[in-house]
């Protein structure tokens, strides 16, 4: 049985996510959170379980500095200049994520693109590698593409995108809030036995922020993977404290 518990705590994940340089751009930064130090301080300070981090910024500044906090590598990934029906390309293998101390790998699959059956093959050679080395795998199940232009956020896709990651053997599905507990928890109930943590999106109204929050694990969400609503915050060392304090009520 794979263990989860280098990247947990009780049964429950807080993911700090880091890899916005290569999917936005600067546009998300300001002068203080363009600097990884920054969030990987953030990280190790609020006790998130671990940093998702491309493999780039985890060699040059999470392994010199040898942070407390796990280490997820995101293995794939595709810049914004990109639209219509996305990819998102393999540019770190497992092998890679091992030998910079990653507990756990991150993969992002657009569920109804054009080419979700070539990204289908391409995670299935993920979990296999993974899973032969013990590595725990999180998806990104993001539906995208013509296919679904208009519904990326609706419940029933988002379940239908959370089952799709159950079935092709992901440990962790990191989902998009689905807008109440009642759509969360059918997205939940899809993912059957894959964990379901939230993403946070947009950075938003704290109180709304930690409500959604609240709300995914009241749904049955087993904690969040969020990015910019933390360390775009003015105070993010006390919202990560709030996060934690939701997340390890339930
Ligand atoms: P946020 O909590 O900031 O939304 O981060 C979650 C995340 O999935 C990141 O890991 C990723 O860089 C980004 O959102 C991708 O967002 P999008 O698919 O909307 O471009």
């Amino acid at each position: 049985m794979l263990s989860l518990s280098k990247i947990s705590t009780n049964g429950k994940f807080m993911f700090l996510a880091y890899d916005h340089g290569l999917e936005h751009g600067p546009s998300d930064f300001n002068d203080i959170n363009i600097d990884p130090n920054y969030i990987l301080d953030i990280a190790d300070k609020a006790k998130f379980n671990a940093v998702i981090l491309q493999k780039g910024i985890a060699e040059k500044y999470y392994v010199p500095f040898r942070k407390k906090v796990s280490l997820i590598i995101k293995l794939n990934g595709k810049t914004s200049f990109v639209e219509d029906e996305p990819y998102s390309a393999p540019l770190c293998t497992v092998d890679e994520a091992i030998k910079l101390k990653a507990c756990a790998v991150g993969y992002t699959v657009y569920v109804g693109s054009k080419f979700e059956s070539l990204m289908f093959k391409e995670f299935g050679n993920v979990v296999r590698e993974a899973h032969n080395k013990n590595i725990p795998v999180i998806a990104w199940m993001y539906p995208r593409g013509k296919a679904v232009k208009g519904k990326e956020d609706s419940p029933k896709v988002l379940a239908y995108a959370a089952r799709a990651g159950l079935e092709l053997g992901a440990d962790i599905l990191k989902m998009h809030y689905a807008g109440s507990v009642q759509d969360m928890r059918l997205v939940v109930e899809s993912a059957g036995r894959a964990k379901v943590v939230i993403s946070g999106g947009l950075k938003t109204n704290e109180r709304e922020f930690l409500k959604d929050i609240k709300d995914a694990i009241k749904a049955g969400c087993s904690g969040v993977a969020v990015g910019r609503n933390v360390w775009q915050a003015k105070e993010p060392l006390g919202l990560s404290k709030e996060i934690c304090r939701i997340i390890s009520e339930w």
